[in-house]
């Protein structure tokens, strides 16, 4: 996902342009606004944290890009491309150390197991989406 802040802040081609260049094949992709049910089911996971809230009013503030990617390794070395959760720790040259300015608001999403990127693929789209 290209969360709000990186679309509001103009930088959907910039972080296409990186992710294609880091080797990843999109399979699917669709532009649209999360509703706080849907952004709440996708954050679950971290429903007992404090800042859960915080996160359903920001990925709800504005519409995002859902992608499913394909790669060799695909997790991983997407992992590497976006850079840590806080992008002041971001190594240099990573999607959030360009693009991201704070922990909420970090620019991108990347599914953290096969396993997760199978169920939010499937949260976003159909079979009939993907290419
Ligand atoms: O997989 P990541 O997005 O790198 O990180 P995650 O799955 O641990 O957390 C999901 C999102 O929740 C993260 O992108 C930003 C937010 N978040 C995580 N830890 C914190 C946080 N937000 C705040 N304000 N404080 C945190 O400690």
């Amino acid at each position: 996902m290209i969360k709000p802040d990186a679309v509001a802040n103009g930088h959907i081609g910039a972080i296409l342009n990186d992710i294609i260049a880091g080797g990843f094949k999109i399979v699917a992709m669709k532009y649209i606004k999360l509703s706080t049910e849907a952004a709440s089911q996708f954050y679950a996971v971290h429903k007992e944290r404090p800042f859960f809230n915080d996160l359903v009013s920001f990925m709800t503030s504005g519409p995002i890009v859902a992608a499913i990617l394909e790669k060799e390794n695909a997790v991983e070395d997407f992992r590497k491309l976006i850079g840590a959760t806080n992008p002041a720790e971001a190594a240099e040259g990573t999607i959030r150390n360009k693009y991201a300015k704070s922990i909420d608001a970090n620019a991108i999403h990347g599914s953290d197991s096969d396993e997760n990127a199978e169920i939010e693929g499937n949260f976003f789209f159909s079979q009939f989406e993907r290419f």
